[in-house]
């Protein structure tokens, strides 16, 4: 069983605990991209993983794949000696993320196109996996998603996809049309209850519950083909499948970072829809993993291997 994922993976330059940056400042330095948290997040979990992208001829390229190589995801990623690596700024405040800035316009992962794909790798996987992320890089990286989106529907491979709309790269206006398309075409689609609103054109929504939840994975379903699930962050997930609704409520947790949460959730997630679990239980993993992340500072640091969740919740998550 091979989960295929495709996007950009940055460098991750992190401000000291308290904001400012002076002078001599020591920046720790990671990496963060949605698709490689998903990839590194599988692995760890025992499921062989494939990352797609492109990077720049430059160390912090070279930062970004070795990391995930050493991971022990496949990466197929093109360096690119026109463009730069993209880089995000992760701005602390008390320690605690404040906000994220991205310097990634013009970096070689927006420079993706459909000769980055080699079509046997979408062919032989059991799942690809994409996001909203790669859709707002450009016309590139889009035609890349539309393209693997018709490889994998040919091939049988089941098409995963997270909403993950990232309001810094383009408005709700530009993102919606091109979400909804994706959301469409997708065999299992994730978001959280602000991004199925946007998808579905509907106001934003209140506090999350689960009834909302319902609603939501209900009218999203109606304008897909696939299974529905919903985020609900502290309050745990929902999944909504062949007209069944399955709850499961979240690992309780202290947060200290929950950048990344959502992605640990889909790598939990997808590592028991492989091992052809029960919804419930795709669910149960999924929650115990983004609260293992959110535990740890770094966007994907903290993902669990399936020992660590044996220990955390006993028979509930991993049997
Ligand atoms: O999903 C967590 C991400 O926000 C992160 O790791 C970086 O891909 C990223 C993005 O575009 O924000």
């Amino acid at each position: 069983m091979t989960v295929v994922t495709l996007g950009e993976t940055m460098a991750l330059l992190s401000t000291p605990p308290w904001g400012r940056v002076t002078g001599g400042s020591a920046l720790p330095v990671g990496i963060g991209g949605a698709e490689s948290n998903v990839a590194i997040g599988l692995a760890r979990l025992g499921v062989p993983a494939t990352w797609i992208s492109r990077v720049g001829e430059d160390a912090l390229g070279e930062l970004v794949t070795r990391e995930i190589r050493a991971e022990g995801v496949e990466v197929l990623a093109k360096t690119d000696a026109e463009a730069p690596t993209g880089l995000m700024l992760k701005e602390l405040r008390d320690g605690k993320p404040r906000r994220v800035r991205y310097y990634r316009r013009g970096s070689a992962a927006s420079r993706l196109s459909r000769s980055d794909i080699d079509p046997s790798v979408i062919q032989r996987a059991d799942v690809v996996h994409l996001t909203g992320i790669t859709a707002a890089l450009g016309p590139g990286p889009r035609d890349v998603l539309h393209h693997v989106i018709e490889l994998a529907h040919d091939a049988g491979t089941l098409v995963s996809f997270d909403v993950n709309h990232r309001a810094t790269l383009w408005t709700g206006e530009q993102a919606r049309p091109v979400l909804a398309g994706l959301a469409a075409a997708a065999d299992l689609v994730f978001a959280g209850p602000e991004e199925a609103a946007l998808v579905l054109g509907r106001e934003q929504p209140g506090e999350p519950t689960f009834a909302l939840g319902e609603q939501l994975a209900r009218e999203l379903a109606d304008t897909g083909r696939g299974t529905v699930v919903i985020k609900l962050g502290e309050l745990g997930s929902l999944a909504l499948g062949q007209g069944e609704v399955y709850r499961a409520d979240a690992v309780p947790v202290t947060v200290l970072d929950p950048v990344g949460a959502g992605d640990a959730f889909v790598a939990g997630y997808l590592s028991r829809l492989v091992a052809g679990a029960p919804v419930s239980e795709c669910l149960r993993t999924g929650n115990a993993a983004g609260a293992a992340v959110c535990r740890v500072p770094g966007d994907w640091e903290g993902l669990p291997s399936r020992e660590d969740l044996r220990g955390q919740t006993a028979a509930e998550v991993v049997r």
